[in-house]
């Protein structure tokens, strides 16, 4: 029997709910006591602040709720400057023929503080989340072993990511992910989709800011639309590696 846990930890700061760390795993039972504790620590030494509130749920799941992904291939692009990173995205896009890249871009690096990610029509311009300042957060994901020692209160950015990407560009109408974390010591960020898979960017921002965010790119209809937000925030997903 599995167990999904999510941890999400803010802080209020005059008035405001301020996101300072979440996660998301699907574990064995066995594993689920240290898992707790190892996350809620992470939660409480978080170096984005104390945490005013941190929720942990935990929920039963079961072996015909999940869908089995394989994991995305990942490559590596070395960059000297964020500058560099950002064209890079930016270049991309555009030779995915997706109009606005500079846009999008730009749109990644002003946003931040949000809990979830802001999902984008490619073709409109327009936000698609139910609310806009918390984004849409996907949940009910993790790998079919455990990836690292799950007693350990940091975290694994890179193993993490991962299996939200991969997710991600496996939901319906989804072209593209991009990312740039919020933690002020991790710098290196990702696009991905699921033809190219997994591109990781070694520089997408200064050492020491707070700033970071998600963009899903979408391009479908309006079913593909209800159908994918039931995907980020309810399907079950193991990713294989
Ligand atoms: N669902 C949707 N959006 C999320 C989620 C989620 N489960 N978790 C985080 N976000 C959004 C939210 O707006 C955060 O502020 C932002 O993404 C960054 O989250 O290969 O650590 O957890 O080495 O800080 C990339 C690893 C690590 C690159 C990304 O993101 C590599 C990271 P963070
Ligand atoms: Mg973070």
């Amino acid at each position: 029997m599995k167990y999904s846990i999510k941890m999400r930890a803010s802080k209020n700061i005059e008035g405001k709910d301020h996101h300072i760390s979440g996660a998301e795993r699907i574990i064995d039972f066995e594993d689920l006591y240290e898992t707790v504790e190892a996350l809620q620590k992470r939660a409480l030494l978080h170096n984005k602040g104390e945490p005013d509130f941190i929720n942990i749920k935990i929920e039963k799941v079961h072996e015909d709720e999940m869908l089995h992904l394989d994991a995305l291939k990942t490559t590596t692009v070395e960059v000297k400057t964020k500058e560099e990173g950002l064209q890079y995205i930016s270049d991309f896009l555009k030779n995915k023929n997706i109009a606005n890249s500079m846009e999008i871009v730009n749109l990644l690096t002003e946003t931040s503080n949000m809990r979830g990610a802001v999902l984008l029509d490619i073709n409109t311009f327009k936000r698609l989340e139910d609310n806009e300042e918390k984004g849409i957060r996907v949940t009910y994901m993790d790998y079919d072993k455990k990836m690292c020692d799950t007693s350990l209160n940091t975290k694994n950015h890179y193993f993490e990511a991962l299996a939200l990407a991969t997710k991600v560009v496996n939901g319906p109408g989804i072209v593209a992910e991009l990312c740039i974390s919020d933690d002020p010591d991790y710098i290196t960020g990702y696009i991905a989709t699921k033809d190219d898979g997994y591109i990781r960017i070694t520089k997408l921002k200064e050492m020491g800011s707070e700033k970071g965010a998600r963009i899903f790119l979408f391009n479908g209809d309006e079913v593909d639309l209800i159908n994918l937000k039931k995907y980020l925030t309810e399907q079950k997903v193991i990713v294989h590696v």
